[in-house]
């Protein structure tokens, strides 16, 4: 808590000499693992947003030598995420390189509940040439969760605060002459919670882009269950579970359900619609 306040306290020292329009300056949302499309996040496994962090060249130019970004995550809906975590993307941000003086990471309540919040506060003193350099632009942070299935149709935001949530950002530059930045940014960012990659009924098991069901599907599962050496699982596990049990096994039970349905005399039942 004692060098949190410290950081802050440093940033703000370093803001105290005026502002500046940070139109040329940004922190944006690059772009994120675990999408069913562009709007939709796939349930049940990791979805991880990239940050992407930009100085202006000249005529605008400066090194940026404090800056605090926050952001939060929050369902307006109701929706439950799985509490988050975080990561440096680029080795050079956290150490000397960019941030000489300190480079931290606070969160808040990352319960998954409620709205979470992760904060990232890097300061340099710029006497040892650190900072973030003008023109610079990479993607610097990462955030990731995990939404549920059973929140299909509701809603997953991500958006910039302050610490503590809900105030403005802030960065410091210095060119001679020590101003404030508001970097932009393009959120807030809001995804629908979709339902898996299973798509209509069950049964592709080898995830043809046509979603056909026939003997191909029967040899990948074998493959996979018996093969020597052992074949890849389903590309969507919930197709592999052809005849849908509860449990969301992926065993002989499929094949022989498959072999039924399309060689049974009689036929036996289609696999059952994925949701
Ligand atoms: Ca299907
Ligand atoms: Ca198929
Ligand atoms: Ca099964």
């Amino acid at each position: 808590m004692k060098a949190k306040s410290a950081i802050i306290a440093s940033v703000c020292l370093l803001l105290s000499f005026g502002v500046v329009s940070g139109q040329d300056f940004s922190l944006f949302l690059d772009h994120v693992d675990g999408l069913l499309s562009a709007d939709t996040l796939q349930p049940d496994v990791p979805v991880t947003f990239y940050l992407r962090f930009s100085t202006p060249g000249a005529p605008n130019e400066a090194i940026i030598d404090g800056a605090s970004n926050g952001f939060r995550v929050y369902s307006p809906d109701g929706a439950g995420w799985l509490p988050l975590t975080w990561e440096y993307i680029i080795s050079e941000w956290p150490n000397t390189t960019f941030w000489n003086y300190s480079m931290e990471i606070n969160s808040f309540n990352v319960t998954g509940s409620g709205a979470d919040t992760v904060a990232f506060a890097g300061v340099a003193q710029l006497i040892y040439e650190s900072g973030a350099p003008p023109g610079f632009s990479s993607v610097v942070y990462s955030i990731t969760t995990q939404v549920s299935i059973a929140d299909s149709g509701k809603t997953l935001c991500l958006d910039s605060c302050w610490y503590p949530p809900e105030n403005s950002w802030i960065w410091s530059a210095d060119t001679g002459l020590t101003f404030a930045v508001y970097p932009a940014w393009d959120g807030p960012h809001c995804f629908t919670i979709g339902k898996g990659c299973c798509k209509g009924i069950r049964g592709n098991a080898n995830g043809d882009e046509e979603e056909k069901i026939n003997i191909s599907d029967i040899t990948y599962l074998v493959g996979f269950l018996f093969g020597i050496p052992t074949g890849p699982p389903p590309p969507c596990w919930e197709e592999g579970n052809a005849n849908g049990d509860p449990d969301g096994k992926v065993n002989v039970s499929d094949v022989s359900y498959l072999l039924a349905y399309m060689f049974g005399t009689p036929s036996g039942p289609a696999p059952p619609s994925c949701y």
